[in-house]
């Protein structure tokens, strides 16, 4: 009989239904000591969070986040509101001893990601941030052949996140669903939102980033505010492009914006090493492409490789060789990966102070497109 984990979840839009499906999904394929329990959902509206429980098999509601993270049924919270919301609920659930969940960015800038550190070692519960991509079998396994040493020295890291759904200068901010365009709410823009992501791969494949120069960009400078009902400035960067020194040696370039028509949700990151070079496209997502300097050159170029073989990262567990998987299946591998790391003691990564390093470099970034400087990461 598996041991319940029973969760709280705070917020049932986006990613409470990313999370929610993981939850359901991940007793079926990765078998595990824990099973998750859908116990409670917190959310202001109680008409829409019954809704929303009657159809994901919440047993429960709360209108005030602050009832569920104090409730003695509940073992971990998870957090799936926008990021103003993240430390401070966060801090709460740990003062309660909740195991936490907790949506990227960590949170609005280091300064909170340090005290939401601080609270949840001191609580010493287990903590984890869905930076989910890492969790994309084809990244898994570009992270295995880094560590396999198979590029060799890396020179180069280039990675890019790409929308076009803010470019409309008629789209108001604030409120449900435009709270990305609010700095309130928000903290950033395309830094905090879509760059976070490409950061956290970035760490997690080629290291720590020593320092940054950035640029960014609102193009619409004013929109009307859904909250205050006023034409209001905009505060977030709706572009970013910045370069960066990791300390392995390597540079990088990395660019995000809102205002790229053509294209939705357009991540890719390319690596170049010494000996090979690895590229992966999240409009492709099972595939990574793999070129090695080493083979024979008759037959040397560049290789698409279907990541759905059975030792591949994660693949044991779905279908059967060929059969490819989806974005979904990320939030699987996480929630597989947090119950995993129960039973065996060791965190599953990026633990908030992992995310902490990202939050760092978000900040940089930040400073860096203010002042115009070169800006040492955590100065
Ligand atoms: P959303 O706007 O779809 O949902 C946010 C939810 O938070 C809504 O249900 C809203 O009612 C709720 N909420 C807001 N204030 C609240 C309060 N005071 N008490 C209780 N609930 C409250 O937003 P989405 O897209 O789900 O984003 C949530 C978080 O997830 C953000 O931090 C975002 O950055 C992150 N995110 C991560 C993604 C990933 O790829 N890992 C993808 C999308 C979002
Ligand atoms: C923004 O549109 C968004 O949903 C981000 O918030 C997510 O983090 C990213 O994964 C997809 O795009």
């Amino acid at each position: 009989m598996a041991k319940r984990l029973n969760i709280g979840m705070i917020g049932y839009g986006f990613m409470g239904r990313a999370h929610s499906n993981g939850y359901c999904q991940a007793p079926h394929f990765f078998p595990s000591e824990y099973r998750p329990v859908l116990k409670a959902v917190a959310a202001r509206d109680a008409e829409k969070a019954k809704a929303f429980a009657s159809t994901w098999g919440y047993e429960s509601i709360e209108t005030d986040w602050r009832k569920l993270v104090a409730r003695p049924d509940i073992d971990a919270v998870d957090i799936c509101t926008p990021n103003n919301l993240h430390c401070e609920i966060a801090i709460e659930a740990a003062r309660n001893g909740k195991m936490i969940l907790c949506e990227k960015p960590l949170a609005m800038n280091a300064e909170e990601g340090e005290r939401m550190c601080a609270a949840v070692e001191k609580a010493g519960v287990p903590n984890i941030v869905w930076y989910n991509y890492r969790r994309v079998p084809a990244v898994s396994l570009a992270k295995q052949l880094i560590d396999e040493g198979r590029l060799g020295r890396i020179f180069h890291y280039r990675a890019v996140f790409l929308q076009d759904w803010t470019i409309s200068s008629d789209l108001p901010q604030g409120g449900a669903a435009l709270w990305r365009l609010d700095a309130a709410a928000a903290g950033s823009g395309v830094t905090g939102d879509l760059l976070a992501h490409c950061i956290d791969t970035a760490i997690w494949l080629n290291g720590p980033v020593d320092g940054v120069t950035a640029m960014t960009e609102t193009f619409v400078k004013e929109r009307m505010h859904n909250l205050t009902g006023r034409v209001e400035k905009v505060g977030i960067d709706d572009a970013c492009a910045f370069l960066a020194r990791f300390s392995n040696g390597s540079l990088a370039v990395f660019e995000s914006t809102r205002y790229a028509r053509g294209h939705k949700a357009l991540y890719t990151f390319e690596i170049n090493g010494e000996h090979a070079s690895i590229a992966w496209d999240l409009h492709d997502l099972h595939r990574l492409s793999y070129f090695d300097h080493r083979d024979a050159s008759r037959t040397r170029g560049w290789r698409s490789v279907h990541v759905t073989d059975g030792d591949m990262p994660y693949m044991k567990n779905w279908w059967v060789p060929g059969l490819q998987i989806g974005y979904e299946q990320s939030f699987v591998h996480q929630v597989a990966d947090f119950l995993d790391s129960l039973s065996t003691g060791t965190p599953a990564g990026p633990t908030f102070r992992d995310a902490l390093e990202t939050q760092r470099v978000c900040d940089a970034v930040l400073a860096s497109a203010r002042t115009g400087a070169w800006t040492r990461v955590g100065a």
